[in-house]
């Protein structure tokens, strides 16, 4: 029995959501990534183009949760002693500043600092997992894919930032270990407008060669 079925308006056709068999997956909504005066801001980011992902996230979140479905969150970042950082990571953009190194926040992307923390609009509640992910993808080196097994969760609304980078690493390692992935367009933002759009489009491409795309008001009522 696979449940209650709520058809989702999507692209590139209907999403046939089963809430029994759904997560919300909330990718990286962390204040280094999304608040003025972070590391995201610090090299020059646009936050403005994530943070106007935080209400539709809280809407959406609010309604998930009252549903009683499951929500999952991750977070990027590393051991305070830096040895799962990849030196090829470390390096990479010939920063002044780079991963580890003091930041606006505390060290940059280290577990257990300000700025590695989730924003206060979508902290997580008592018992939903956290994941600590060292890579973009929420599957390299977590263990996020047992805990969905054992929950015998088949589908994924994916959330969070950024579009082209943690959130589509993520679907595509999802989309790939037989999960269906939805994105709500509302509720996932990246610091390039031009990459949003992309980003999306390259998802629900080729019949959804990775996924649906939709935006949270369709989910919110397909689960009220
Ligand atoms: C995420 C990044 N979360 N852009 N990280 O997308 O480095």
């Amino acid at each position: 029995m696979r449940g209650k079925v709520s058809f989702i308006q999507a692209e590139p056709y209907a999403f046939e959501l089963v809430p029994a068999r759904s997560a919300l997956l909330i990718i990286d909504m962390q204040r280094d990534f999304l608040e003025p005066g972070g590391f995201g801001e610090m090299l020059g980011n646009d936050v403005s183009q994530l943070r106007r992902t935080i209400e539709p996230n809280r809407r959406l979140l609010a309604a998930w949760r009252a549903a009683g479905l499951m929500v999952m969150h991750t977070r990027e970042g590393h051991r305070p002693d830096l040895s799962d950082l990849p030196p090829s990571k470390k390096v990479r953009g010939r920063g002044a500043t780079t991963i580890g190194d003091s930041g606006p926040m505390g060290r940059i992307l280290v577990r257990g600092e300000a700025g590695h923390d989730i924003i206060p609009e979508l902290y997580p509640a008592p018992g939903e997992p956290v994941i600590d992910k060292p890579g973009k993808g929420a599957f390299y080196a977590t263990d996020i894919h047992s805990i969905l097994q054992h929950r015998a969760i088949s589908q994924l609304v994916v959330t969070g930032v950024t579009t082209e980078v943690c959130v589509h690493t993520t679907v595509r390692e999802a989309n790939d270990r037989g999960y269906d992935c939805l994105i709500p367009e509302d509720c996932v933002g990246s610091y390039f407008p031009e990459f949003q759009e992309m980003g999306l489009r390259m998802i629900k491409a080729q019949g959804g060669i990775f996924g649906w795309v939709t935006c949270s008001a369709e989910i919110i009522t397909a689960i009220g």
